[in-house]
């Protein structure tokens, strides 16, 4: 049969309509893109009907909306907080305020509305690791660092400040953290949500460190810093740390380097016990998924 002849069976033309798996598939599409017109109407009604008053900028729609979807779609437990009355909290903390000198204070209200407990046994903490660490809580739901908690969600990867010679919510012009101006907006919040994560966890408590980094632990850290010093004894019974390292990149230190020693002896002189495991194998098989080639994945996989 010559090339340009067509085949038999095309010449006329597909034999029977659409086949079968082709007409579920179709349904499929069309129930899936049904459902997303359905979410994404529903949140932009949200926010339509959260911003009855007034114009928002740019930071406020922002948190408005992450509150939304939070307590709406992710945790839909927490439908009962009223986000207007949270952004109007966010943003008593800094507006019209110092950028340079806000107080823990400032974010008391704010602290008030958006309590959201992490069970027992389910707090993790990170430092140095975070990509790796949100696509492991994106997989097990059932942990929560504080970018999982609404708070940690409303701000992370968010600038803001405010001005006392205006009402204005800033966030390209905002002053960064030095010797002059310690106590920015942003940095009063972090200090102030990540003690808070700390006091409230309870039972064992996780943290992924960053093993390829000369120093996984760090007091200059945040949970070096502020988290480590705010477990509670009386309620956390272990630590659990696990030193992850890239898979391409050489180790720099494991659990029994000297940066995880001094963490261990800090934990243990806070009377927490102290664990600690190489390459953490569930999280290790996150890695190893864009890795899949590498001889230490291929043991895994
Ligand atoms: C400023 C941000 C953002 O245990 C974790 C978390 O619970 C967090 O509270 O603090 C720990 C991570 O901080 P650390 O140890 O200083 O590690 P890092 O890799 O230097 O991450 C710094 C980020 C601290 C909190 N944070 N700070 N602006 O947008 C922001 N987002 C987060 N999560």
């Amino acid at each position: 049969m010559a090339d340009y002849e067509l085949s038999p069976a095309s010449e006329d033309g597909p034999r029977g309509g659409t086949s079968r798996p082709v007409r579920v598939g179709l349904i499929v599409c069309l129930l899936v893109i049904c459902i997303m017109a359905i979410v994404i109407g529903y949140l932009g009604y949200l926010v339509w009907a959260q911003r009855s008053s007034g114009p928002t900028d740019y930071v406020s729609g922002i948190v408005l909306g992450r509150c939304l979807s939070f307590t709406r779609i992710a945790r839909p437990e927490l439908r009962d907080k009223d986000c207007k009355k949270i952004l109007d909290a966010f943003k008593s903390a800094f507006v019209s305020k110092d950028p340079c000198s806000i107080t823990r204070e400032d974010y008391q209200p704010l602290i008030n509305l958006t309590a959201d407990p992490v069970p027992c046994d389910k707090s993790l903490f990170w430092s140095r690791s975070k990509e790796l660490v949100h696509e492991y809580t994106g997989i097990q739901k059932e942990m929560f660092t504080l970018e999982d908690t609404l708070l940690g969600y409303m701000g992370d990867g968010l600038t803001w400040c405010g001005d006392p010679r205006t009402s204005e919510i800033k966030h390209e012009s905002c002053p960064h953290r030095n010797e002059t101006c310690n106590s920015t907006a942003t940095y009063v919040f972090w200090n102030v949500i990540s003690q808070k994560f700390a006091e409230s966890a309870c039972g064992t408590v996780y943290v992924m460190l960053n093993g390829s980094r000369d120093t996984p632990f760090s007091k200059a850290s945040t949970f070096g810093g502020v988290e480590i010093f705010n477990l509670r004894p009386e309620k956390v019974h272990t630590l659990q740390a696990w030193v992850m390292h890239n898979v391409e990149a050489v180790s720099r230190d494991t659990c029994s380097g000297s940066s995880i020693r001094e963490l261990k002896s800090i934990v243990e002189q806070r009377k927490i016990s102290f664990e600690c495991y190489n390459d953490y194998r569930p999280a290790r098989f996150i890695q190893c998924v864009k890795h899949s080639s590498h001889p230490t994945c291929r043991a895994l996989l």
